[in-house]
């Protein structure tokens, strides 16, 4: 790889799919069997407690034996690689939700959709880490009330985490890798266009075009598990 100093990656759904966890939008893909706008919003929420974290609660044991791939760890050793060489910066931020780049020892990661294995009080904002099942009765360990806690995703409508950061980093990179997404969801589709306008490579590691790939000037097609440990290299 060329040298380049500071680097932005963005995943997506795609960078889990070999590891077993469900993509989005594809043939079968989660969105495909529940409708978002029924469950991953605030207002899903407040309508219907139960049917929201029985989604979540299945999503999080659907992830207990889910198991990092080629890609994350090729992502892994590409950070260490990087730090080892010198070079400024190196941020990878993620779509998922999922604890796959972490299993895989990336550091540098701000999930930027919240987390699955994290729960959350909406009345306290006390957050921990958990992979209990999550239910409208269950107290919260802090404020001991109950009624409030919900898994620490990010729904449609929300505000996504750590934009500040992403965007400064975004202002300086030189190189940004977007990987296994399908750039329907905003901000995040948005990146690869603030990325182009301060003069950063853009590179694309995806299964096939999608509704943003004309605006990467490098691509790689196929299974991420190829795809990215053959650029990385
Ligand atoms: C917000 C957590 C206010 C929950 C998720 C313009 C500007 C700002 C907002 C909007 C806007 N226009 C519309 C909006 C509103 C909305 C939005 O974008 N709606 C869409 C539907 C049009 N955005 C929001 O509400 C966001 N918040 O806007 O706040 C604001 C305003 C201005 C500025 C800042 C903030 C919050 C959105 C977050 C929603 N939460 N996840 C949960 O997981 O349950 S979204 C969820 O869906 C993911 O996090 C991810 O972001 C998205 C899924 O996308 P992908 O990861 O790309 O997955 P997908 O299945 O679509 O694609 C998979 C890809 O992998 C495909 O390309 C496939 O080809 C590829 N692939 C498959 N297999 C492989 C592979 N690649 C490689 N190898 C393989 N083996």
């Amino acid at each position: 790889m060329a040298r380049y100093e500071n680097i932005v990656i963005l995943t997506g759904a795609g960078v889990s799919a070999e590891s077993g966890l469900g993509t989005f939008r594809e043939e079968g893909g989660l969105w495909a069997k529940f409708d978002p706008m029924k469950l991953a919003t605030p207002e899903a929420f407040a309508a219907d407690p139960e049917t929201v974290l029985g989604f979540y609660n299945a999503r999080r044991a659907n992830l207990s034996d889910a198991k990092a791939n080629a890609a994350h760890f090729a992502l892994s050793a590409l950070e260490q690689d990087w730090m080892m060489d010198g070079r400024s910066d190196f941020l990878l931020v993620t779509q998922n939700i999922d604890d796959l780049h972490e299993q895989a020892g990336s550091a540098s990661l701000l999930h930027m959709h919240g987390e699955l294995l994290k729960t959350r009080c909406s009345q306290c904002d006390h957050l921990f880490f958990d992979r209990e099942d999550m239910a409208i009765e269950r107290p919260c360990p802090a404020c001991t009330k109950a009624g409030g806690l919900r898994p620490h995703v990010v729904w449609f409508g929300e505000m996504p985490l750590g934009l500040d950061q992403i965007y400064q980093r975004l202002d300086r990179c030189d190189l940004f890798v977007a990987i296994g997404t399908s750039g329907t969801v905003y901000p995040a589709a948005g990146f690869v266009s603030e990325a182009r306008r301060n003069g950063a490579h853009t590179v694309e590691l995806t299964l096939e075009p999608g509704e943003i790939s004309g605006l990467f000037e490098e691509h790689h097609y196929g299974p991420a598990t190829e795809t990215v440990p053959y650029w990385v290299r």
